[in-house]
């Protein structure tokens, strides 16, 4: 049976807030995320995990306790409806693959474990043994039993076929809904088969957003088209080539992915970033302090396509793959930007204006596209929304053809209508055309939803 979860909102903004605390995340709902509009937040994993400084340590979870270091049940419960309140829903990061590596200790809500011995819930019988590689661990990932059935970087690995594995997971899903979360991030599902999370979202109480952690890899037997049955997909195929795109400078092959394989739009999740790819050992990642404004401008791309329901990352700076986050979560953010460490991308006045122009849009399909070097792309939004995004060096003056309205619209990129007025660049639409320039490296946006007069 396939459950029929939540579809996808495209024209919602679902940010990453990675590392922040309950308390924190509350405090920013109603500070900032709700009154911009966006309409999600996807927090870090919320279950008991082990301890230590490392961010990661939350991907190793001992027991279902709300408990984390970044907050405790009552803690998540007040975010959940302090958020709710400001029109935001939670999104929670769900580690039902496997539990901790394989060794032994006390987590930090005080639950003790040993190897595949997790007192009360789960035991010897309840995990994987793959006899593969002398270690049980994932080599090869071309070997689809060894990549569902062996452990990723040592992790136990849970028997999600069993009934009772099933049971347990359901039953921690369904204790995150009571307390009124509205969507479930699925961790490593690549490494779950797809019937097992089909079974186990059936079990829940009522139908919820669902994206599921299926990375692309070429060549590859398990496929993120295998996972559109139980909800959104993390499309990765778009992720890597928006990095590529935008770190390299050629972002003129962008238009419609249509054609290219990935999973439909209408069954994606699509980011710029998350908190591995910003973390990439193997490539050159595509992060907050990418040269040329590219994470940006990449944002500001991903927030006006149409394709996948997108989600933007706000984190931390960090120097060090391990570095968890500052002050133990607590973000802090203010005017468009943060401090000690935090980022508060969701704050940058490109990325949150972006927000704004895609609710306006809303399933307008893309239009007018112009491009007249490989390093410039304009495009419309139907009748409602028009962005051009120059990643060259310098500045672009150019004339742009769209289908809005005639009449005087403020740049968002550069600011907002303030009674009236454009506290930044504005453009004129005359028989659907207007004439603009845009420093290099930068973008420039209007949507009927900011009308406005001033200067170009
Ligand atoms: C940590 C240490 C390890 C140690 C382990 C056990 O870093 O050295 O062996 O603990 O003690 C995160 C961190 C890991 C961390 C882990 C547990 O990234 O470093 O290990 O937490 O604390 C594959 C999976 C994909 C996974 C990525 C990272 O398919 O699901 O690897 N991503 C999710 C999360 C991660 C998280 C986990 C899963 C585990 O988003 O943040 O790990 O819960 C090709 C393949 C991909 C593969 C990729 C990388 O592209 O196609 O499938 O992704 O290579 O190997
Ligand atoms: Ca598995």
């Amino acid at each position: 049976n396939v459950t029929l979860n939540a579809r996808q909102n495209p024209t919602e903004v679902i940010i990453q807030m990675f590392g922040w605390s309950w308390d924190s995340i509350a405090a920013e709902c109603e500070a900032f995320i709700g009154p911009a509009g966006y309409s999600w937040v996807q927090v870090s994993p919320p279950q008991e995990h082990i301890t230590g400084g490392q961010w990661w340590t939350e991907y190793q979870p001992v027991s279902y306790k709300i408990q984390s270091k970044r907050g405790n049940r009552s803690q998540f419960q007040n975010m959940v409806s302090r958020c709710r309140n400001s029109g935001v829903r939670i999104i929670a990061d769900a580690v039902i693959n496997h539990m901790s590596a394989i060794n032994s200790g006390t987590g930090v809500g005080g639950s003790s474990f040993s190897q595949f011995n997790y007192p009360g819930i789960y035991q010897r019988q309840d995990f994987h043994t793959c006899n593969r590689n002398g270690n049980n661990d994932i080599m090869n990932y071309n070997d689809r039993y060894e990549v569902q059935n062996c452990e990723l970087n040592n992790l136990a690995d849970l028997a999600t076929e069993s009934d009772y594995v099933r049971g347990k997971i359901a039953a921690y899903l369904n204790d995150l809904l009571s307390l009124g979360v509205e969507g479930l991030r699925i961790d490593a599902a690549k490494h779950i088969p797809t019937g097992d999370i089909s079974n186990i979202l059936s079990r829940l109480s009522r139908v919820v957003y669902i994206t599921q952690e299926v990375i692309f890899g070429p060549g590859e037997p398990i496929l993120p088209s295998e996972y559109t049955r139980n909800g959104d997909v993390q499309e990765f195929r778009y992720t890597y080539t928006l990095r590529d795109a935008f770190l390299g400078g050629t972002i003129n092959n962008l238009r419609d992915f249509s054609t290219w394989g990935w999973v439909a739009g209408g069954q994606a999740n699509a980011f710029v970033a998350n908190h591995d790819t910003e973390r990439d050992h193997f490539a050159t990642p595509l992060k907050y302090d990418s040269p040329n404004n590219a994470y940006v401008l990449a944002h500001v791309f991903s927030l006006a396509h149409p394709y996948g329901q997108p989600s933007v990352l706000s984190g931390y700076s960090w120097s060090n793959f391990d570095t968890g986050a500052p002050d133990n979560g607590a973000g802090r953010c203010s005017g468009s930007g943060g401090s000690g460490g935090w980022l508060c991308q969701h704050r940058w006045l490109a990325i949150s204006a972006m927000v704004g122009f895609r609710r306006t849009v809303g399933t307008a399909a893309l239009n007018n596209w112009q491009s007249p070097a490989n390093n410039r792309i304009a495009f419309g939004r139907g009748t409602t929304g028009f962005v051009a995004i120059n990643r060259a060096t310098s500045a672009w003056t150019g004339t742009f053809t769209t289908s809005l309205p005639n009449g005087s619209y403020c740049d968002v990129i550069s600011g907002n209508p303030v009674n009236g007025a454009c506290s930044g660049f504005a453009v004129n639409v005359s028989g659907g055309r207007f004439t603009a320039t845009i420093p290099a490296l930068s973008a420039l946006a209007v949507h009927t939803g900011a009308r406005g007069t001033g200067t170009g």
